[in-house]
C-alpha cells in the first residue's frame, strides 16, 4: 500500500509524528490551529471500510485527541468519501462471527465517544458504511456531485453502523425510510435540503470549506465546544420508546382535567367549552 502520510507543523512531536506514519490506510496532513485532515487511503475500492480501516481511524483520531487537537476534518478522494463497509471481508461472516467479535460496534463506539468535533468533508460516493461514517461525524460538508444512501437490503443485510438511527433523525421518516428500504440515493443538495447535509458547495472547495469550519471550531473555548457538542449530541439519545412512554403518561394526566370533560361534554352538546384551566 502506498504511503503518503504528511504531517507538516512543527507544534506536532516527532514521536506522534512517527506514531502516525504507521497508519498507511489515513493519511494526516496538520493545518492551522491544531485541524488535522485525515483521509481515507484505499482508493482501490472505493475507501471500502474494513476492519483495519476503521481500527486505524479510531486509533489516529484518539491519538490525535489526545494530543490537543482541536478539531478534524475526515475525507475521502474525488470518486469515494466510501462505497460502505468491505463486502469482501463481510461476504463470508456467520451470525456466530459476528455477534462473538461485535463486529462494527467494537470499533465503531470508540469513534462516537470521541469529544473532538469532526467534520466530514465528502465527495463522490457515500454509501452504506460510508454514509453512516459521515453522519456519525458532527457536520457534513459535501460537494455537489455526492451521493448519499444506504443500499445494505440490497445486499441481504441491513443498515448495521447507526444508519437506521441517524438517518431517521437526520431527513425523518418518510425519507429514511424510502432511502433505506427502496435503496433510493439523495443528492447533495437533496440531502442538505433534508437536514443531513450542512453545506453544499463546488466539490473542488469541499476540503476547503470543511476545513473553514474546522478552523473556526478550532479557534474558540475548547471545553465549550466539547460541551456544546455533548449537549447536542444528547438532544438525539432520547429514545422513540421513552418518547412515547413521556406522551402516554401526560396523554393520561389530561384524563385528571376537568378540561378533559368540559371539553368533551361541549363537543356532545355542540357547543362551544367553557374552559376552567383546571
Ligand atoms: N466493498 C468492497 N469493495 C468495493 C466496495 C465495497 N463496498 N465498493 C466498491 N468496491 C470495489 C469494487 O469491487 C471494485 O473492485 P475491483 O476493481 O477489484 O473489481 C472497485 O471497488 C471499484 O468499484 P466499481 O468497479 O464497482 O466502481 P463503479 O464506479 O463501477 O461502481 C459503485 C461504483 C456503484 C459504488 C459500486 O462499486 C458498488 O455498488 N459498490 C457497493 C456499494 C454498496 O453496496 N455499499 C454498501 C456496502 S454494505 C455496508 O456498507 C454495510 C455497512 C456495515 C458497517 C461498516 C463495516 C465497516
Amino acid at each position: 500500500m502506498k504511503k503518503d502520510t504528511v504531517v507538516d507543523s512543527d507544534s506536532t512531536t516527532n514521536t506522534i509524528k512517527n506514531t502516525l506514519k504507521k497508519y498507511e490506510l489515513i493519511n494526516v496532513l496538520e493545518h492551522d490551529f491544531k485541524v488535522y485532515q485525515l483521509s481515507l487511503n484505499r482508493p482501490e475500492v472505493l475507501n471500502a471500510l474494513n476492519d483495519e480501516l476503521m481500527r486505524q481511524l479510531s486509533e489516529v483520531t484518539s491519538l490525535l485527541q489526545d494530543n490537543d487537537a482541536r478539531c478534524l476534518v475526515l475525507t475521502g478522494n474525488k470518486k469515494a468519501f466510501a462505497a460502505g463497509g468491505d463486502i469482501s471481508e463481510m461476504s463470508g461472516k456467520s451470525y456466530a462471527q459476528v455477534f462473538e467479535e461485535q463486529y462494527v460496534t467494537s470499533i465503531w463506539s470508540k469513534l462516537e465517544q470521541r469529544s473532538i468535533p469532526i467534520v466530514a468533508a465528502v465527495n463522490g460516493l457515500a454509501l452504506g458504511g460510508g454514509c453512516e461514517l459521515a453522519m456519525l461525524c458532527d457536520i457534513i460538508v459535501a460537494g455537489h456531485g455526492a451521493t448519499f444512501g444506504l443500499p445494505e437490503v440490497g445486499l441481504g443485510i441491513i443498515p448495521g453502523a447507526g444508519g437506521t438511527q441517524r438517518l431517521i433523525r437526520a431527513v425523518g421518516k418518510a425519507k429514511a425510510m424510502d432511502i433505506i428500504l427502496s435503496g433510493k440515493t439523495m443528492t447533495a443538495l437533496e440531502a442538505e435540503r433534508s437536514g443531513l447535509v450542512s453545506r453544499v458547495v463546488e466539490d473542488e472547495k469541499v476540503v476547503e470549506e470543511a476545513l473553514y469550519v474546522a478552523c473556526n471550531i478550532a479557534k474558540r473555548s475548547k471545553p465549550v465546544i466539547n460541551m456544546a457538542k455533548r449537549v447536542v449530541d444528547y438532544a438525539n439519545e432520547t429514545s422513540l420508546k421513552n418518547g412515547m412512554q413521556y406522551e402516554q403518561q401526560n396523554f393520561y394526566a389530561t384524563f385528571a382535567l376537568e378540561d378533559q370533560k368540559e371539553g368533551m361534554q361541549a363537543f356532545l352538546e355542540k357547543r362551544r367549552p367553557n374552559w376552567q384551566d383546571k
